[in-house]
């Protein structure tokens, strides 16, 4: 099927916050600009959110969380019915919703409308589970009979990332609101946009007044209100490895809430020498270029065996240089431009460092024109596990290519970092394919493929990649807290 045309000018109809079901100012009068990145220039201004309104949002979520409220007193079933509308929604927003997420991150339009898909796929799954997220009873010794019942957490705080905002929504919704809790939500300051329309739908469908609550605004403070704040019981957190360990005192410091995180990566692709070798240039190439790099399960640690490293190089130069980088509206363009300022100035340092550090730079390395924060596609091989573009995630288009002998040493070198997100392999022999995956240490692990994330299968990281797993039915246990009943039953039988 081929995609429609995108809304080239999309009207914007949300910039004020979210509580009950109620679009209001900042309790501060304060607003923020969000910006385009193609363009640079200002789309519209936003209400700022900070503590005074992350305050106003968790009484909201907590009233609409207590005993008796027509959310808790809400079938199961009906809440997976509402979750299947508001996915109907978002398809047939589709268009509107890519084109704004386009206009807001600068991504091509065609993978903001793939994401749109994907985002409503995550609600479904989750909306099946509404109901069938059941407790046991349990044939405990004595006299007494012993259940347990699945109970919904409370009032969840949710802070979500830039790089995928409609996706990330849906991460983090689908699962919070199948299970029966509510939420107070923070989306980035780069992309507040498509969440706020979002709660636009989430209203139409006809969940109840105070069940999501949406607050844009500043991490250090609506972001920093949610982890400190004494009645949130939960905090689930997308982003950087930096904010993740804020986020973790911020909750040891205050209520001890409950705490998810997935943050950063600097994930292992291995190749070796007996893989296919045109699929892994294209899987390798996609795994560190797709979202402008800007993807925390990028590849961006490429291992060649050394039989085929100087081919790999050549090949993998040749295909970055073919990449299309330009207007996120056009259906040709592979690439848009990077997020903000901050994000092109890491990326632009981080390949100063490799140059510097002694990496051969196979092409790239510079900005695209002076309107936009284009980067050219960039390679570099000869790169040693030392170097900073070896250690540190750049968020870029930038792909490093290192060379390895032996199994064993691939082994140690994918493990030797601090994160643990994504790793992948590229081999035709099964047991190599066993024992690499096996033996890294990282949440997903693909073998002759790269990049795939499904909603059935659990998400999350090894190390300082994060904690607690996101989608399938794991991610439900980071939603639920489990309550033992016991009765006294004198009756019992077998
Ligand atoms: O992240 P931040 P930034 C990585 C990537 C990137 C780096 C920095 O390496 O280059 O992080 O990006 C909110 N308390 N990832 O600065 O600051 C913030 O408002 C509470 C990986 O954008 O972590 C936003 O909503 N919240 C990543 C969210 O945290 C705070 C995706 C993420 O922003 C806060 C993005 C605070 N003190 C970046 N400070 C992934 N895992 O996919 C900020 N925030």
């Amino acid at each position: 099927m081929s995609t429609p045309e995108p809304i080239p000018n999309p009207e914007v109809k949300y910039t004020q916050i979210f509580i009950n079901n109620e679009w209001v100012n900042s309790v501060s009068g304060k607003t923020f600009p969000t910006i385009n990145p193609y363009t640079g220039e200002k789309i519209c201004d936003v209400q700022e959110g900070d503590k005074a309104d992350i305050d106003v949002a968790v009484k909201a979520a907590r009233e609409a969380f207590a005993l008796g409220s027509p959310w808790r007193r809400m079938d199961a079933s009906k809440r997976g019915l509402l979750l299947n509308k508001f996915a109907d929604l978002m398809m047939r927003d589709r268009v509107y919703l890519a084109s704004l997420e386009t206009l807001d991150n600068g991504k091509p339009y065609i993978n903001a409308y793939g994401e749109v898909e994907f985002a409503a796929k995550t609600i479904r799954y989750f909306a099946g589970w509404a109901d069938k997220n059941v407790g046991q009873t349990i044939p405990v010794d004595g006299d007494l009979f012993a259940y347990t019942r699945h109970e919904p957490v409370g009032v969840c705080g949710q802070i979500i990332p830039w790089n995928y905002p409609i996706p990330m929504a849906a991460w983090k919704l689908g699962p919070a609101l199948a299970c029966g809790n509510t939420v107070v939500m923070k989306p980035a300051e780069q992309t507040p946009l498509t969440a706020l329309y979002l709660c636009a739908l989430l209203k139409e469908v006809g969940f109840p007044p105070g069940v999501v609550n949406m607050v844009p605004g500043y991490g250090p403070t609506a972001g920093a209100a949610i982890s400190e704040h004494m009645d949130v019981d939960k905090v689930a957190f997308t982003g950087s490895t930096e904010v993740g360990h804020l986020i973790m005192e911020a909750a040891g410091r205050t209520n001890l809430k409950g705490v998810t995180l997935e943050l950063g990566g600097k994930s292992p692709n291995v190749v070796f020498a007996d893989a296919d070798l045109d699929l892994a240039i294209e899987k390798s190439h996609k795994a560190v270029f797709d979202n402008m790099g800007q993807c925390c399960i990028a590849g961006s640690r490429t291992f060649v065996q050394e039989e085929i490293y100087d081919e790999f190089v050549k090949r993998a130069k040749e295909r970055a240089i073919r990449r299309v980088v330009g207007n996120p509206l056009d259906y040709k363009t592979e690439s848009g431009p990077q997020i903000d300022e901050e994000q092109f100035n890491k990326i632009i340092d981080l390949i100063r460092s490799g140059v510097s550090q002694g990496a051969k730079l196979q092409c790239g390395g510079n900005r695209i024109g002076d309107k936009g924060l284009f980067v050219e596609s960039t390679v570099f091989s000869d790169v040693t596990d030392d170097m900073r573009i070896a250690k540190e995630e750049i968020f870029g288009p930038v792909q490093q290519i290192m060379k390895f002998k032996t199994m064993e040493e691939v082994i140690e070198r994918a493990n030797n970092t601090t994160y643990g997100l994504g790793a992948a392999v590229f081999t035709q022999d099964i047991n190599k394919a066993i024992k690499f995956s096996n033996s890294v240490k990282a949440g997903t692990v693909w073998v002759n493929t790269y990049n795939e994330t499904t909603v059935a299968a659990p998400f999350g990281g090894y190390k300082m990649s994060g904690l607690g797993r996101e989608l399938g039915s794991y991610g439900l246990r980071q939603y639920t807290e489990i309550k033992t009943v016991l009765i006294r039953n004198t009756d019992k039988n077998s």
